[in-house]
C-alpha cells in the first residue's frame, strides 16, 4: 500500500475532520434558517472527507490490528471507535441517498447521529492512549501544504460530486431540506407524523380542565382557558422540521405570543420566554423572538390532534421541531436562560 501522505498528516487530519464533523453535527440540531445551511454542508464535506482518510488509516493500520500488536484494551477500544465512525459514515451517506437504515422506532438519521454521539468518548479514550504531541506533522513544510490543500479540495469536490450525483439519480436525497430532512408536508391538516421524545405521551387534555398560566417576570401572572384563544386569530405558515428527519410546513393560527405577553411585561430585565408542557418539556427563546412566535391551536384551520399538542403548542419558525413545545400550560417571563432545558428534553414525562 504505498503512502500519499504521512502518516503523522493522515493522523492529523482525521483529528481535525471528526473534530469538525463533530461538531457541525451537533450543531444541526439547531440549524432551521437557510443562513446556517453552510453548518450542514460542512458537515456533509467532512464526512465524506472522513471516507477517504479513514480508509487510508485502515489501510494503515490493519495488519497491526489483525495480528493483534499492542495492549488488548487500546485494541478493544480502537476497533469500537472504527465500528461507531464507519456506522456513522455509512448510515450518514446513506441517508443523502435517501436510504433510510431504521433501527428499531429512530431514523437512519437517528442512527447516524447515535452512532456520533458514541463515537466522541470512544474516541477520547483512544488519544488518551495513542496521541502524542511530539507527533504532530510540521506544516511549514511544503509538502505538507501541498498534501493539505489536495485533502481540502478532495473534501469539496466529493461533496460537488455527491450533490450532481443525488441530482443526477433523481432520487429521493434530491428533495431534502437543507438541513437533511425529508418532505413530510404530504396531505394537510394533523396529517403529519406525530415526534415525541423518550417519554413524553400524556394524556389527551381535557379542554375544560386545560389553563393556560402567564407568570415569571411579569406584573400580574394570568390564566387563560381554551376560550380565551378562540378570541385571537393570529396566523404564521411555518415549517415544522424534526431532527429526526422529516419536515412538513403548514398553516397554523393562534395567538401571536407578544400579544399575550403586552399586558404583562412589565420588568425592564426580561430577557427570556420560557414555554412549559404538562409534561415537563420545556424550551426557552429570547424574549423578541418569542413574542413574534405563535401558540397555535390550529393547523390548516383543524383544531390540533392531541398527538400534535392539542389545545396549545408552541410554533417557532426557523427553530427546529424539538424546540416546538406541545401541550403548552405555561408561559414564564425570566430574566436569565434556562439550562436545565437541554436535560429536561429527555426526562420530560417519566414524572
Ligand atoms: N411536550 C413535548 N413537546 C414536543 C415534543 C415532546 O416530546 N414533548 N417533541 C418535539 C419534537 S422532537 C418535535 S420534532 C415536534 C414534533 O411535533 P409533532 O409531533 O406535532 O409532529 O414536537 C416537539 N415538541
Ligand atoms: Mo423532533
Amino acid at each position: 500500500m504505498p503512502r500519499f501522505i504521512s502518516a503523522r498528516l493522515l493522523d492529523w487530519w482525521l483529528l481535525a475532520t471528526t473534530g469538525v464533523a463533530a461538531a457541525t453535527g451537533f450543531a444541526s440540531l439547531l440549524a432551521g434558517r437557510p443562513s446556517e445551511a453552510w453548518i450542514v454542508v460542512l458537515h456533509g464535506m467532512a464526512g465524506l472527507l472522513l471516507v477517504g482518510l479513514l480508509a487510508a488509516k485502515l489501510a494503515r493500520v490493519y495488519r497491526r490490528v489483525v495480528r493483534s500488536v499492542g495492549p488488548r484494551r487500546e485494541r478493544s477500544i480502537s476497533i469500537l471507535a472504527t465500528a461507531a465512525a464507519v456506522g456513522a459514515l455509512i448510515t450518514g451517506v446513506l441517508w443523502v441517498f435517501g436510504v433510510d437504515v431504521r433501527v428499531w422506532q429512530w431514523s437512519g438519521l437517528t442512527v447516524h447521529a447515535l452512532l456520533g454521539v458514541v463515537l466522541v468518548p470512544l474516541l477520547l479514550v483512544h488519544l488518551r492512549h495513542r496521541f502524542r504531541w511530539s507527533h504532530r506533522p510540521t506544516f511549514a513544510d511544503r509538502r505538507t501544504a501541498i498534501h493539505s490543500t489536495v485533502l481540502l479540495l478532495g473534501g469539496i469536490v466529493a461533496w460537488r460530486l455527491q450533490r450532481a450525483v443525488i441530482a443526477g439519480l433523481g432520487a429521493t436525497g434530491a428533495a431534502r431540506r437543507f438541513t437533511g430532512s425529508i418532505d413530510r408536508t404530504w396531505g394537510r391538516g394533523n396529517a403529519f407524523p406525530v415526534t415525541s421524545w423518550v417519554a413524553d405521551d400524556p394524556d389527551p387534555v381535557d379542554p375544560d380542565d386545560w389553563r393556560l398560566r402567564i407568570d415569571g417576570a411579569v406584573g400580574t401572572p394570568a390564566t387563560l382557558a381554551v376560550e380565551d384563544l378562540a378570541a385571537y386569530d393570529d396566523a404564521v405558515t411555518a415549517t415544522l422540521d424534526c431532527t429526526g428527519g422529516w419536515y412538513a410546513s403548514r398553516r397554523w393560527s393562534g395567538v401571536r405570543v407578544g400579544r399575550l405577553l403586552a399586558a404583562e411585561t412589565t420588568d425592564p430585565e426580561a430577557r427570556w420566554v420560557r414555554f412549559e408542557s404538562i409534561t415537563g418539556y420545556r424550551w426557552s427563546l429570547p424574549l423578541a423572538e418569542a413574542e413574534s412566535a405563535l401558540l397555535a391551536t390550529t393547523v390548516d384551520d383543524e383544531p390540533l390532534s392531541h398527538g400534535h399538542g392539542f389545545p396549545a403548542r408552541l410554533v417557532a419558525p426557523g427553530r427546529r421541531g424539538f424546540q416546538w413545545v406541545k401541550w403548552v400550560e405555561r408561559i414564564e417571563v425570566r430574566r436569565t436562560p434556562d439550562y436545565g432545558q437541554w436535560l429536561a428534553i429527555f426526562t420530560s414525562g417519566f414524572r
